[in-house]
């Protein structure tokens, strides 16, 4: 099998470097030379030129470039022979061409003549992310898509003389598009079969960003091209989130691909400053050897990799990053400007000679930037499918302080455990403050703007949670930033595609909580007055359940129990029932004139009460909901809905004994124990204001 024949050492040499292939703004001309230093400095050997959104690259591919763009592929043409890097060209004219067409073919020769022309002795062709059906011209002439491709790409490359290195990227580049499977994919026996054997294919692994890329996985995909494939790596690619960014090692890929394979390139963040980690740990993977030192703590036994560990490499990539973040030497200055990379007003750092006088302002002065900061903020922007450690701490932190927190009222305080835990949690999220004043005051201002929106980010979620753990902790105002008044556009975030995301199953309405993922399928709907038996069922079950050595029936009522029984009908738009695939589990029901309720009951209870909380509200859960979530959403509706009627806050009474009910309430951080004159003893009441 060519597989062997073309794997490292025997020809050519393993491919490794650097696509720039992702969606969105491309990198400048002096980026990339300053990335082809960084390369031949790290050891790495190709670049792969595919900046989607670049017009002649993709949309018009057929276009030739222009004088003064002729001028600077020539320039970087040559930065990269100069660092010894092979600058690959790739085209992806899989949008539009007719591949039947002589003419459009003629339109590709030409245009990479032209490139040829600059200098460029490496080509690739893509056919990644493009409509699989052929037009009708072409579906008269080729037999299937993957024939039309592999007759174009043989055509190109043969008429390019046949280059020694030309790459093929399949339309079905990963395993999870090959249908049915791997093995059995026409499209991928036809491209192995027929395409010839100097060309070589593009794979991102079993999915379009790989979690983990396994040796078989390698050697099955390989057996069916016929060759060894080049990884195009999306493992650092951020283009499909805004509000990501991937600061972790290269990772989960066993070195004993590296035999197995022709080469890796990564397809890293947008943004080109922080691909530092990115690129120089696979530049450490791509060198591993056997290393006989202290094994990695981070990884599992059984994912222990002798050549390489991704700890180690993080530690190494950081450790001169942090140098670069030192140091107010803007690299490749020199070079001629692209107009779109705009020089900040200044790059120096202040030299003022003020000297404040006595009882003045001392001047501000930041502490420089730490190892443990990049560390931190590695942690913080990890990898697709792992957060890093310390994020992983204060996940599961808040997670325990929003499951183990009691109802904080003057008896019940929160345990010695829960204070210690949430001191922890404080400190981890003050370090994440600090960090994000000493990253922006570090002298390298390219690589802080590149990272400032993120930073900025994770800042005010952390804030966020803080704010919420004091909340918990009885201390701070109750949830001010998570129900207010009169919100910030900063305290709903994520714009309109935020808001779609909270709207759909799985994603609470600005939900805190972190949960397992649920297994039950739930339906929230409007409460319709054919409910009312299965409400009154609910309520009497629970009542049971609920019912200590004290029978309820000798106990003052709560006043919201007459919306549970029906005997006062909830506001419009204030009722709502939870269904599962059994049936109706639980509902949530308010009233905005909660003074006619307490009426009604007789309940003698100062009118100050019901100015500031009018409104009333309920919920109800069977046991078998064990996921707090929709309840969550629940209240989260209702308070809106209450809102909207220009009510002014809402109350919900709980007997002491209910510690669930208790602490439900008490979780949702927007509801606070109040005092009101009168109350039974074994009831406590809540409120939150609107
Ligand atoms: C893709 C695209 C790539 C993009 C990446 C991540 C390939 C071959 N193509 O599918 O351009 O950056 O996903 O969004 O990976």
């Amino acid at each position: 099998m060519e597989t062997s024949r073309r794997a490292r050492g025997q020809e050519g040499r393993f491919i490794s470097g650097v696509v720039e292939g992702f969606y969105g703004r491309p990198w400048t001309m002096e980026q990339r030379t300053e990335l082809f230093k960084r390369e031949q400095r790290w050891g790495l050997n190709t670049y792969l030129y595919a900046p989607k959104d670049d017009y002649k690259h993709r949309m018009y591919w057929r276009d030739m470039y222009s004088a003064a763009e002729a001028e600077q592929l020539v320039a970087l043409i040559s930065a990269a022979k100069q660092h010894d890097v092979d600058f690959i060209y790739a085209i992806s004219p899989g949008l539009d061409i007719t591949f039947s067409s002589p003419k459009e073919v003629a339109f590709l020769k030409r245009k990479l003549d032209q490139v040829k022309g600059f200098g460029c002795r490496s080509f690739s062709l893509l056919f990644d992310d493009i409509e699989a059906e052929m037009c009708p011209a072409d579906k008269e002439a080729f037999s299937s898509f993957a024939h039309a491709q592999v007759a174009v790409t043989n055509e190109v490359y043969q008429h390019l003389g046949e280059p020694d290195t030309f790459l093929f990227c399949p339309t079905d580049y990963c395993a999870r598009f090959c249908k049915p499977n791997v093995s059995q994919s026409s499209y991928l026996h036809t491209v192995g079969e027929k395409l010839l054997p100097g060309v070589d294919i593009l794979w991102t692994g079993p999915k379009v960003v790989s979690h983990k890329i396994s040796v078989e996985s390698i050697e099955e995909v390989s057996s069916v091209l016929k060759r060894a494939p080049v990884i195009w790596d999306n493992i650092h690619a951020n283009d499909y989130d805004p509000q990501r960014l991937f600061l972790g090692p290269f990772k989960d890929r066993p070195t004993e691909l590296i035999p197995k394979l022709r080469g890796v390139l990564t397809n890293p963040n947008c943004e080109f400053y922080p691909n530092f980690v990115a690129i120089h740990t696979l530049a450490t993977w791509c060198k591993a050897t056997a290393d006989e030192g202290p094994r990695d703590v981070e990884m599992d036994d059984e994912e222990q990799d002798p050549c390489y560990s991704p700890h180690k490499a993080l530690t190494l990539a950081l450790t001169d990053w942090l140098q670069e973040f030192l140091s107010t030497d803007q690299p490749g200055a020199h070079l001629k400007k692209d107009s779109t990379d705009e020089e900040p007003m200044q790059t120096d750092k202040g030299d003022s000679s003020y000297v404040p006088g006595p009882g003045e302002n001392p001047l501000y002065t930041a502490e420089p930037l730490t190892l443990d900061d990049l560390k931190l903020l590695s942690d913080l922007f990890y990898l697709p499918y792992e957060h890093g450690s310390t994020a992983r701490a204060m996940l599961q932190q808040l997670d325990w302080l929003t499951n183990n927190s009691r109802a904080a009222t003057a008896e019940t305080d929160q345990t010695a455990e829960w204070c210690s835990r949430a001191q922890q949690f404080d400190d981890m999220c003050e370090a994440v403050v600090q960090m994000f004043n000493r990253l922006s005051n570090a002298p390298n201002r390219r690589i802080l703007y590149d990272l400032y929106n993120y930073i900025c980010d994770i800042k005010s979620g952390v804030g966020l949670a803080r704010a919420y753990v004091k909340t918990l902790g009885g201390r701070g105002r109750p949830s001010v930033q998570l129900l207010n008044e009169e919100p910030e556009p900063w305290d709903f975030r994520g714009g309109l595609s935020g808001e779609f995301q909270r709207m759909l199953p799985g994603h609470g309405n600005r939900d805190l909580f972190r949960h397992p993922p649920m297994t039950a399928v739930y339906c929230i709907r409007p409460y319709c007055p054919e409910d009312k038996v299965a409400v009154q069922m609910i309520f009497r079950e629970m009542q049971k359940a609920g019912e200590g050595k004290v029978p309820l029936m000798t106990q003052p009522p709560l006043i919201c129990d007459s919306l549970s029984t029906g005997d006062i009908s909830p506001s419009p738009q204030c009722a709502l029932v939870l269904e599962d695939e059994i049936g109706m589990c639980g509902y949530a029901l308010a009233l905005t004139d909660a003074k006619s309720a307490a009426a009604k009951i007789q309940r003698a209870t100062s009118d100050s009460v019901f100015e500031e909380f009018p409104s009333l509200i309920t919920v109800q859960m069977l046991p078998r909901v064990t996921d707090p979530s929709p309840a969550k959403r629940m209240i989260g509706q209702l308070l809106s809905s209450i809102r909207s009627t220009g009510s002014r806050g809402a109350f919900c009474e709980s007997r002491h004994s209910d510690q669930r009910k208790l602490d439900f309430y008490t979780e949702l951080g927007s509801f606070k124990p109040i005092k009101v004159a009168g109350l039974p003893q074994d009831i406590l009441a809540m409120a939150t204001s609107l």
